[in-house]
């Protein structure tokens, strides 16, 4: 990574799905041992620590939408959003600790108003891709990829007072093998180029990587990388609420960091989804840990 200044901002967030132990995400990927790891590849790192997260007394009381803790999520993502944006502005490389998905909605609201063209990789075995009206669930964490196109509810697509977050052609999703009838037609009316496990398999992930890469780098002004653990395979990533067999592995995982470190083409990142309570010995805090090493430059240096 060629800025040398990087910011942590944990986001202790359950209440975007509904198991209980995401929220334990920031401290099982401190715990891993991430600062350590950044430190020993020579980053500045300036840890802002967890942001505040506010629990209901009982989830979905206090408003009449379907969507579950819609307050609570909305209030986080406004404060992330702004700390995000502030630490942009400084200059610094914003790395954010999940916490549930629905927090890259605040990642992106503080990160896009910074570039015309915010380019966003989204790593994950889902494509997030939701509306109240789509949604199986009413979980907003399989929503912040729509609410970032401006779809959605008012009060989610509206954090940071401007709409849309990202345009449809400068996303990226790599690794989806779990899409709601919803989310394909959304996919194929926006025409958001996506890499299932079949481009996967098929093409081999140096080749779906190197095709990423240069379609992001013909288009866009900063790149923004969401990694969901659950985009890897349960087998080395088990700590995750919704688990989908047939994922990336370990192996085509850091491939595809250390493909990003060497494009330098990327301006922010996060982590999300580790759920320790899930875990086996914080696994996948530590595989994810792993990851960030490759991803920072670890081959290199
Ligand atoms: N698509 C499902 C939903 O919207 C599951 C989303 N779960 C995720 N997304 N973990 O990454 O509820
Ligand atoms: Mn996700
Ligand atoms: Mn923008
Ligand atoms: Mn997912």
């Amino acid at each position: 990574m060629t800025n040398n200044k990087i910011s942590i901002i944990g986001v202790p967030m359950d209440l975007g799905q509904s198991r209980r132990g995401v929220d334990m995400g920031p401290s099982a990927l401190r715990y891993a041992g991430a600062i350590e790891k950044l430190e020993e590849l020579k980053y500045q790192i300036y840890d802002l620590g967890d942001i505040p997260i506010i629990r209901p007394d009982k989830p979905n009381t206090d408003h009449d939408s379907k969507l579950k803790n819609l307050k609570q999520v909305v209030e986080a993502n406004q404060k992330l959003s702004e700390m995000v944006d502030q630490e942009v502005t400084k200059g610094h490389f914003p790395l954010i600790f999940g916490g549930d998905h629905s927090i890259a909605i605040g990642s992106l609201a503080g990160i896009s108003k910074h570039y015309d063209n915010l380019g966003v990789i989204w790593y994950d075995a889902h494509g997030d891709l939701n509306s109240s009206e789509t949604s199986p669930s009413g979980n907003i964490h399989g929503m912040p990829l729509a609410v970032s196109l401006g779809i959605g509810d008012d009060k989610l697509t509206a954090i940071g007072d401007y709409v849309p977050k990202v345009k449809p052609e400068n996303i990226v999703i790599i690794g989806a093998r779990s899409l709601d009838l919803g989310e394909r037609e959304l996919i194929r009316n926006k025409g958001i180029q996506v890499y299932t496990m079949h481009e996967i398999d098929r093409l081999g992930m140096p080749a779906v990587m190197e095709e990423a890469i240069g379609y992001l780098q013909n288009r866009t002004d900063g790149v923004h990388l969401s990694l969901d653990l659950d985009g890897l395979d349960p087998s080395e990533a088990p700590g995750v609420g919704t688990p989908v067999i047939g994922g990336i592995t370990y192996r085509e995982s850091h491939l595809a960091m250390e493909m990003l470190e060497e494009s330098s083409m990327l301006t922010s990142a996060e982590f999300v989804e580790v759920n320790p309570i899930l875990d086996e010995k914080n696994k996948t805090a530590t595989v994810a840990v792993g990851l960030m090493g490759s991803l920072f430059g670890e081959k290199l240096k």
